[in-house]
């Protein structure tokens, strides 16, 4: 880990944006208490102790505002370094004037996006898993995503991928031992417990791969296209789902163009459902493009919803048939219209059918039980999710990788030299998930994700 030093102390706004009783500014690097006692007039307060201050500018003794104040000396802060938080209260005009002074001050500047946690990672308060967990905790909207974001800030995610790599660096000490000593001096059966460790390695991070999509489900959302003809009743059903007039409902074919999300929390997890455009051939290119993105919505989709209105049905027409498959719910639209007619199951072998009419309200109720059944069917678990990011799914599958080819290799017969370079490799990958390993070259990718303050 480096010890990173940085010449430039930060400040941002770390509450919400917007009007509030109080806002947050937090410091953080060496001209932080300089800056704090500089405010105050005084000394510097007492560590970890709230206290009021009334925050004047250095330069004219103006007042800025009554604060409460805090100080945390380095390293026992967030970021490692030396922090003062001001909690003033929270107007434009307030933390405008604040704002000014700061950069005023010298050798301070304003944070960019994510530069506090990067600098926490950087003095070894946080692993890179923890700070996304940080991050994801911040955006949490659902209980699922609350749950998982705080398993990974509390360092469940990095534990697992530490004691995955901490196998690896045990297997290699023990290879490494066959080369550096003489037969005689190798333990019996050391070889065989080293495969016995790597081939189970190998089985348990297989698996958790066959779990990719999960976490990041529960980070983005459980995605669900609504999909059929134009007309067919696909924005009606998402306003119905929304409870709110989200998008454009007209009798006139080829109404709703673009895609349109709305997000639902079902029963914890977060739900995305996208309207899109009537699936038919057409001229116009504004339209087609509206299609194209229909085709990529249902591709990116856990859950398909193929519309069919009850005046076709049974017949589904010949656009949406590609659609049908074990991810995806019939639903058949405008019940209210269908004069006696039987909606109900669409035949042998056919997926099961939802009669629903957005104007009665009929059927809205069982679809969106099933939505829920299916939801949870993806999401639902007992077990944390091991991926929750797409670096993580690539570090694993070039460590398993690796690993596989070393499993391949008959130990007694290669060259040790080279069966280590292997498990060197392995445990490089899911090094850097954690971030133990070789991360300069994303560490600014990740951080800039931040919102700035965090
Ligand atoms: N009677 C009745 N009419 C409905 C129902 N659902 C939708 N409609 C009507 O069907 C027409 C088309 O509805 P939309 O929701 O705009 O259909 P769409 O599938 O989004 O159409 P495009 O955006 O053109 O692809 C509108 O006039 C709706 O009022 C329903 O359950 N019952
Ligand atoms: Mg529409």
């Amino acid at each position: 880990m480096s010890t990173a030093t940085h010449k430039d102390t930060i400040f941002a706004l770390a509450s919400g944006k917007g009007r509030a009783g109080v806002a947050i500014v937090r410091l953080s690097g060496r001209h932080a208490g300089a800056a704090l006692s500089a405010l105050t007039g005084n000394d510097l307060p007492a560590p970890r102790v709230a206290t009021t201050a009334d925050l004047k500018c250095p330069k004219t003794g103006a007042l800025i505002d009554k604060a409460l104040v805090l100080w945390f000396p380095a390293p026992k802060s967030f970021t490692g370094e030396d922090v003062a938080e001001l909690h003033i209260h929270g107007s434009h005009a307030v933390l405008g004037k604040l704002f000014e002074v700061l950069s005023g001050i010298e050798g301070l500047r304003l944070a960019q996006a994510g530069e506090f946690t990067r600098r926490a990672f950087e003095h070894g308060k946080l692993d890179l898993t923890e700070a996304e967990g940080l991050h994801d905790l911040v955006f949490a909207e659902t209980e699922a995503q609350r749950t998982q974001a705080l398993y990974q800030l509390e360092g469940g995610l990095g534990a697992l991928y530490d004691n995955w790599r901490d196998t690896l660096t045990e297997c290699l000490a023990h290879l490494e031992a066959t080369i550096d000593f003489s037969d005689e001096e190798i333990p019996d059966g050391l070889l065989e417990g080293v495969r016995k460790d790597t081939v189970a390695l190998e089985a348990e991070i297989k698996k958790c791969l066959k779990d990719d999509g999960r976490g990041q489900a529960i980070r983005k959302g459980y995605r669900i296209a609504l999909l059929g003809p134009t007309n067919v009743g696909k924005s009606s059903l998402l306003n119905a789902l929304a409870k709110e007039e989200r998008a454009i409902v007209s009798d006139i074919a080829g109404t709703t163009r673009d895609v349109i999300e709305v997000h639902l929390d079902i029963a914890g997890y977060p739900v995305v459902v996208a309207d899109t455009a009537g699936l038919r051939d057409v001229a116009n290119e504004i339209e087609r493009e509206g299609v194209r993105r229909a085709r990529g919505q249902a591709e990116e989709a856990h859950l398909k919803l193929v519309l069919v209105d009850q005046a076709t049905w049974p017949d589904i027409p010949e656009e949406s048939r590609p659609f049908l498959g074990p991810d995806s719910l019939v639903v058949i639209t405008k019940a209210d219209l269908a004069k006696g007619k039987a909606l109900s199951g669409g035949g042998k072998g056919a997926p099961k059918a939802y009669a629903i009419s957005v104007k009665t309200g009929e059927g809205l109720k069982a679809l969106l039980e099933a939505i829920e059944a299916k939801t949870l069917e993806t999401l639902q678990s007992s077990d944390p999710a091991p991926i929750t990011r797409a670096r993580h799914a690539e570090a694993l599958r070039e460590g398993l990788e690796a690993l596989h080819r070393f499993n391949g290799q008959d130990l007694a017969q290669t060259d040790p030299a080279l069966l280590a370079e292997d498990l060197r490799l392995a445990a490089r990958a899911l090094g850097r998930v954690t971030g133990r390993v070789g991360v300069e070259d994303i560490l600014g990718k990740i951080f800039s994700q931040f919102c700035i303050g965090k």
